[in-house]
């Protein structure tokens, strides 16, 4: 995906971890500095649970309908193709996006069901690749204690373990980790750092890919 204008894309940065990890105050936090630093950025999340695939994700995450595990994992990975030519759409323009969540959930939380890992990274392929994953490293018991989980059908202790178990096995070169067992406004800074080179680098012209 060769942009006709490298130099100005925007950055696709994304903040994956487990349940309340913190993702979504640091993503909120991040966004609102690179703003005030005069940079054109937008706040996404997967799953976005306001399309209509979307929305069958939204009822079984609640646990107001079922689903065949194969078949919430496809459609969390549609859910990810239905925003993707405007995602492209976006970096072209020189929009850097901040998104909460991407494919590495899709993965990670699949296969701690024990589907196959090859088998849940298929439908990802071909999906925009992060310029950089910042991972939100909180142990399960420390996250749990967070104020609780919200109810939700993945919230539960045993199954997160396993979540961090599969999110390991992700890692690659475009990951950053932070330490989200630290107080909020450290982790804050150390992601305002990490990202703000990142985001510096991206606009001197790497392609979309
Ligand atoms: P959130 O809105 O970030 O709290 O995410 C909702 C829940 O769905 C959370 O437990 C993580 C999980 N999740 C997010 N993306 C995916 C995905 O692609 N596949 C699966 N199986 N679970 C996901
Ligand atoms: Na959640
Ligand atoms: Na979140």
């Amino acid at each position: 995906l060769m942009g006709a204008d490298n130099e100005s894309r925007g950055a696709l940065v994304v903040f994956e971890g487990l349940d309340r990890s913190g993702k979504t105050s640091q993503c909120g936090r991040l966004v609102s500095y690179l703003e005030g630093l005069g940079h054109s950025v937008e706040l996404w999340r997967f799953p976005d649970r306001t399309t209509s695939v979307g929305q069958m994700i939204s009822a079984y995450l609640t646990n107001n309908s079922q689903l065949d595990d194969r078949t919430i994992h496809l459609l969390f990975s549609a859910n990810r193709w239905e925003k993707r030519s405007l995602m492209e759409t976006k970096l072209k323009a020189g929009t850097t996006l901040i998104v909460d969540r991407y494919s590495y959930s899709g993965v990670a939380f699949s296969s701690a069901k024990g589907l196959d890992f090859e088998w849940c990274k298929a439908p990802e392929i071909g999906l925009i690749a992060p310029d950089l994953v910042v991972y939100l490293d909180i142990v399960p018991e420390k996250a749990a204690e967070r104020g609780g989980y919200g109810g939700e059908r993945y919230e539960q202790l045993e199954f997160q373990r396993k979540v961090a178990q599969r999110y390991k096995l992700l890692e690659d070169s475009s990951w950053k980790i932070v330490d989200a067992c630290q107080p909020l406004e450290d982790v804050e800074k150390q992601v305002k750092e990490i990202v703000l080179e990142h985001v510096m680098t991206c606009q001197r012209g790497k392609p979309v890919s």
